[in-house]
């Protein structure tokens, strides 16, 4: 087994901790320095071949009570490139090597410190942006680790009923002994059906939603994203035609991380380079979780927008309007007319959107896949007739479900779990 070492911290800061995880820990520090006793932080010189590379804080973690179960050692370095560099160039010399990105966490796992929705739900928490995404990594994932707990125990008492039912000739069983399972097993799988309906908004909520704002050339559009974004990331102009990319910008609706996109303004063109814009813009309209459609005061015409995609109008350039059309949403990003309004209303629908109901929810696709596969798993176990074959499901569906927690480690889960993770995870 290797000793392994990461910065656990980001760049940039005063101080840089440096991990060292695996069974050499302490006999490489041991060559650095003194090594304090356990859990206690002390100051100390890291001396490598005559060299002072650092006044560290230095702390000794003995397995089993550590991050990733192994002796770990941490080294609360200060922040620079030339001390990290330095230090990681004698870790290297006494026999250690940098860690793989999600490395510790895999160690974790391997030494039974975390089961994998723990593992996902803590890369959640250090990627979440906004409150709601915080709420889900903590809560969510808590929540679906009791349900999943709740679920297996379901599952492992019914393929007991099963078995017993298995063993027993068919005349010293109560007919409604089989009747019970089945309606064990039928209930099981509807909780599992409700958490794949609410696992599309938690995987929105995840990953954030993708607001388009599309309309002839103009229209305000890229006021409007500037507006909305409260700083100047789009050109405006006043000739028709300024923006030919897409412009993105992430924005924050009532704690919901939402990705808001400015397009080049919709009309026929000869100019080969606005059609490519133009094309951008409609593919990204038709991919959107809201497009808002946009058109100018006094005379708005809203372009054709992409079917099948979920639309708020809204009329822009309000105040060169006497009075606002009724049944529209009227604003002014010039003015401010109409923003709060419009703000609250894509907050509510960035809410909607990214409602769980406040279930326990599912917010990747491995989990999801997981889920998806136990509940098919039931469903055929339903349909069968034959205890042995009905069995034979039930352990699919247990061995699916078991994949949830990585309790049934298949290698690749883990690679594709861990490997998504960054160096000192
Ligand atoms: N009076 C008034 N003018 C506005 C308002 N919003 C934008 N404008 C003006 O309208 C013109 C076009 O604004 P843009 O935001 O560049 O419009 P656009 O839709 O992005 O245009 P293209 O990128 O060319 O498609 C500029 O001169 C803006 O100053 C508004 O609320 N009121
Ligand atoms: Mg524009």
């Amino acid at each position: 087994m290797s000793t392994i070492f990461a910065p656990i911290t980001g760049r940039g800061g005063a101080v840089t901790v440096l991990r060292l995880s695996g069974p050499l820990s302490v006999d490489i520090l041991a060559q650095l320095t003194k090594p304090p006793p356990p859990r206690r932080a002390a100051l100390r010189d890291l001396v490598f071949c005559s060299r002072v590379l650092d006044h560290a804080l230095v702390t000794v973690f003995p397995a089993p009570n550590s991050f990733t179960g192994d002796d770990c050692v941490e080294l609360s370095l200060h922040g620079g490139r030339a001390v990290f560099a330095a230090v990681s160039d004698a870790l290297v010399a006494l026999g250690a090597r940098p860690a793989e990105p999600g490395e510790f966490s895999r160690t974790a796992f391997a030494n039974g410190r975390l089961d994998l929705l723990q593992a996902e739900a803590v890369a959640d928490l250090i990627a979440a942006e906004t409150e709601a995404q915080r709420r889900l990594a903590v809560e969510g994932a808590d929540a679906l680790r009791d349900a999943c707990a709740d679920w297996r125990e379901t599952l492992r008492q019914i393929i007991a009923q099963q078995e017993a039912l298995i063993d027993f000739p068919d005349e010293d069983l109560p007919p409604e002994v089989e009747a019970r399972l089945v309606a064990g097993i039928a209930a099981l799988h509807n909780r599992l059906l409700v958490m794949l309906r609410n696992a599309p908004a938690a995987s929105r909520l995840r990953e954030g939603l993708d607001f388009v704002i599309l309309g002839p050339p103009n229209a305000g559009k890229s006021t409007l994203l500037n507006a909305l974004a409260g700083e100047d990331v789009a050109i405006v102009s006043a000739t028709p035609g300024t923006t030919r990319d897409t412009v993105g910008v992430r924005i924050d609706l009532a704690g919901v991380p939402v990705h808001l996109t400015d397009t080049a303004g919709l009309r026929e063109t000869a100019d080969a380079v606005e059609a490519e814009g133009i094309r951008r813009a409609q593919a990204r309209g038709a991919s959107a979780d809201l497009v808002i459609a946009v058109a100018a005061a006094p005379n708005p015409v809203f372009a054709a927008t992409p079917p099948g995609v979920e639309l708020l109008h809204v009329i822009t350039k309000a105040d060169l309007l006497e009075t606002p059309p009724l049944g529209f949403l009227t604003v002014s990003a010039q003015t401010g007319t109409g923003m709060d309004k419009l703000r609250g209303v894509l907050s509510r629908t960035a809410a909607r959107l990214t409602d769980t109901a406040g279930a326990a929810a599912l917010s990747r696709p491995r989990q999801t896949a997981c889920v998806r596969e136990t509940a098919e798993a039931l469903a055929r176990a339903l349909a069968q007739h034959e205890p042995e074959l009905r069995g034979e499901d039930l352990r699919a569906a247990a061995h699916a479900l078991g994949r949830l927690t990585g309790a049934i480690g298949v290698e690749e889960v883990l690679d594709a779990v861990f490997g998504g993770f960054c160096i000192g995870k």
